[in-house]
């Protein structure tokens, strides 16, 4: 790169990145075949439009590509042929942000209400939050977890959604650490006529690995970011069943008859991808997709996705083992939540403090915090980055005690520095 200032600033955080351990729990390196295709001369070309209808000529390959692309998509996700030939794949999500809203703008009418797990209990922003745009033109119902299991409690679910008559729910988040029983939650939408989706973003790896249960049994609509366990670019994947929206009898209940009854799921979403919120499709960053799809459809994949799992269980045991109080008592996926406030420690100290030896994770909110969302009472604390730099369960026993001797500041800094640069380097990551 000709760039001096740039190419020291891509330098530095080089450097950064090999020598800190990541646990944000949405973060992951990608292979140099990911980088790759996004570098690729796809970046260069205009091609608003799907497959064979676009508005700019040039298209051949670009075609080609976004065609491979949905294959590999539907093949990954749905393995029975005969499933996959219900669902579309719509791969031109800029993010996971427009991504969802694109699947609430083109089935369910403004105002209606969106059912999802509340932010401080494990959900996103994006799932209908008030400061979120969808929280302004969508009204959320949340549903959160128990407070002694701190699970999620279905009956409780099924008893808002009852009340509450939402016209979309919604099940996935970003820091519930637990198996969400989709068939449980599909039945819940069922119940009220709600259309069921799932927002895998964090745990599509541990899907596309064996490693999770799969939600396309059960939900109407899938949607995915690329960039977390799947170990793609930064990016989504919206998979919608062919069916006719007008079919669901959900429809009966609401006050709200869902949009475009006449267009099937799929197609009502593809219209508000494009032309209805984006543009141009990123096709550099849709060939990188292409790229994560092949490698995630690999037996070493799918040892990998296992591995992020055990390696997560490891970390939340041993850390429970010396004294953290880790919410629900466990984790069945990559991720957990580390209650730091129980030692007098906060959310955004604990992070600092992490920070100031290498170790690089999120301050959260934990269920039922009393704290501000600013400085809540935790951590969030993942494994998808540290397996695919080839740790394992050893070596999230010694990060386990790194973590705790750094918050109760019981070693000198100085030591835990070197332990962690010694880690870094045995595990390389960026050549
Ligand atoms: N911000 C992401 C996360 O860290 O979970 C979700 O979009």
């Amino acid at each position: 790169m000709r760039d001096r200032e740039m190419r020291q600033l891509v330098r530095k955080e080089k450097i950064r990145q090999n020598e800190t351990l990541n646990l944000i729990a949405s973060e992951n390196y990608v292979s140099p075949g990911v980088r790759e295709a996004l570098a690729s001369v796809f970046t260069n070309k205009y091609a608003e439009g799907y497959t064979r209808a676009r508005y700019y000529a040039g298209n051949k390959h670009v075609d080609e590509l976004e065609e491979l692309v949905q294959s590999r998509a539907l093949k990954l996700f749905i393995r029975q042929p005969a499933d996959r030939k219900m669902w579309d794949v719509n791969v031109q999500p800029y993010s996971g942000s427009p991504a969802n809203l694109a699947v609430y703008h083109a089935l369910i009418p403004v105002g209606s209400k969106i059912m999802a797990m509340a932010l401080d209990m494990g959900g996103h922003l994006t799932h209908g939050y008030r400061v979120s745009v969808t929280g302004k033109l969508w009204k959320q119902v949340p549903y959160g977890v128990d407070k002694k299991t701190e699970k999620i409690n279905y009956d409780e679910v099924l008893k808002i959604a009852k009340k509450e008559k939402p016209t979309l729910l919604i099940a996935g988040g970003s820091a519930y650490a637990r198996i969400i029983d989709f068939k449980k939650m599909r039945k819940i939408a069922d119940a009220v006529g709600a259309i069921f989706m799932v927002d895998m973003s964090h745990f599509a790896g541990l899907v596309a690995g064996g490693a999770y249960p799969s939600p396309f049994t059960y939900a109407h609509v899938v949607t995915t970011t690329t960039h977390k366990t799947l170990r793609g670019p930064r990016a989504a994947l919206i998979f919608a069943r062919k069916s006719q929206i007008s079919n669901l009898k959900s429809q009966t209940n609401s006050k709200f008859k869902i949009q475009n009854s006449k267009l099937s799921i799929a197609e009502a979403i593809n219209k508000i991808v494009f032309p209805g919120i984006q543009g141009g499709p990123h096709m550099n960053t849709i060939a990188a997709i292409g790229v994560a799809l092949s490698e995630a459809d690999t037996n070493q994949f799918r040892i990998y996705s296992k591995q992020v799992v055990k390696n997560s269980k490891a970390l939340a045991e041993e850390l429970k083992k010396i004294g953290w109080k880790i919410i629900s008592g466990g984790t069945d996926s990559h991720l957990f939540l580390v209650n730091t406030m129980e030692k007098g420690i906060s959310g955004g100290e604990a992070s600092d403090l992490l920070e100031g030896v290498g170790i690089i994770v999120n301050k959260n909110t934990i269920p039922y915090d009393t704290q501000k969302p600013t400085n809540p009472s935790g951590i969030r604390v993942g494994t998808p980055a540290l397996t695919t730099r080839g740790m394992k369960e050893k070596e999230m026993r010694l990060i386990a005690h790194l973590i705790s001797d750094s918050l109760l500041q019981t070693q000198k800094k100085l030591t835990i520095q070197v332990d962690i640069k010694k880690l870094c380097k045995k595990f390389p990551i960026l050549p």
